[in-house]
């Protein structure tokens, strides 16, 4: 994807004159800036937002820089669209995932949606193939890979955040190899208007502590797949969750790790099955829009 474009590249982009495109510019309907010269530049994800709001189709997408085939405007359904990614992951068509997941952001698909129902969901599969010997492991590995450039792609299409929007930062515990969903909660939080940044994974209790501290966020979160060491957990994560608590910071956790017996024994804010959950909690702190429904 590209960063900054002119009117008269997204005009051919989408299919409108270069003077329905300025006008929109000065309406403030897309933001742009001035070049030194006094040109407008408009950043691709701006446009991206603006599409997504008013459901504006893209006749010729590589002007943006965007995948072939990234049409936006259609109505794409997320459960037509599940089973062609998961066999574009298992592939390794990179273009064909990120364009999927694309076009179901463009026809307005909350991101909580596409994670739980597209993206978690293909990876649920890949573990019952893995787990029948139906896959190889480089096949389940890459599928890691691809999913993190993917994501990486998406998150470049969603539009800055304001300075004044919450902060959520989290990640995953040390002895924790789970990387996914970490990432896939920053991307649920950015599209809900939170300037979320996922820490990344293996962080030792201490060091999420401090940026906890250092970052002074209203959510923090916790993705907990694996715990190496039961009575280590429960001790640090209450040293954890009071220093969310003195500070006011709001505690989400979720991962296949949480089973009912380890949740009886430690405290939270909201514990998450799905990103859905995740969304419909963080709307409690901070409201915003609700994108398509189906
Ligand atoms: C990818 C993967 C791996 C990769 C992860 C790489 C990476 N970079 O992340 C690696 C290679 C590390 C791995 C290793 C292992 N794996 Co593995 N893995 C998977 C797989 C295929 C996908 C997991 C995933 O990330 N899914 C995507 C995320 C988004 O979905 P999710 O974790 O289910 O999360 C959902 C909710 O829990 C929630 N959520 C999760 N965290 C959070 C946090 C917040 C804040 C919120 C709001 C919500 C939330 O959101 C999701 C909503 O749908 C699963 C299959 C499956 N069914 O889960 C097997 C699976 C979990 N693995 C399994 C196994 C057996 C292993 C190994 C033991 C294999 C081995 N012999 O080495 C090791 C163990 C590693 C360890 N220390 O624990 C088994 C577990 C069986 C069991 N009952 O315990 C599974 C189920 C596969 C299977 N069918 O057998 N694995």
């Amino acid at each position: 994807m590209k960063d900054l474009v002119s009117p008269k590249q997204v005009a051919q982009a989408i299919g409108v004159s270069e003077s329905s495109l300025k006008r929109w510019c000065d309406q403030g309907l897309i933001p742009a800036i001035k070049t030194a010269g006094g040109h407008r530049r408009l950043a691709v994800n701006g446009v991206l937002a603006y599409l997504r709001r008013t459901g504006h189709p893209i006749v010729d997408p590589e002007i943006l820089g965007l995948p072939p085939a990234t049409t936006g405007g259609a109505d794409r359904k997320l459960a037509g669209e599940r089973e062609r990614f998961l066999e574009a992951l298992i592939g390794g068509d990179e273009a064909l995932c990120v364009q999927i997941v694309l076009n179901l952001y463009l026809a307005d698909h909350a991101m909580s949606r596409i994670c739980d129902e597209v993206l978690a969901s293909a990876f649920a599969e890949i573990g019952n193939r893995w787990g029948c010997g139906d896959l190889a492991v480089y096949q389940e590995r890459r599928s890691c890979e691809l999913c993190h450039r993917v994501m990486h792609e998406v998150r470049r299409a969603l539009p800055e955040l304001p300075s004044e929007a919450p902060i959520a930062v989290g990640g995953t515990l040390d002895g924790d190899p789970y990387t996914l969903a970490s990432s896939m909660v920053e991307l649920v939080l950015r599209d809900l208007g939170w300037r979320a940044a996922s820490l990344g994974n293996m962080l030792p209790f201490s060091t999420l502590r401090a940026a906890l501290c250092d970052t002074c966020p209203r959510l923090f979160w916790l993705s907990i797949s694996s715990i190496r060491d039961l009575d280590s957990f429960y001790e640090q994560f209450a040293d954890l969750w009071e220093l969310t608590q003195d500070n006011g910071v709001a505690l989400a956790v979720g991962g296949k790790a949480l089973t009912e017996d380890v949740r009886r024994q430690i405290h939270y804010s909201a514990f998450c099955d799905t990103f859905e959950h995740l969304a419909s909690f963080a709307r409690t702190l901070h409201p915003m829009r609700s994108a398509n429904a189906g």
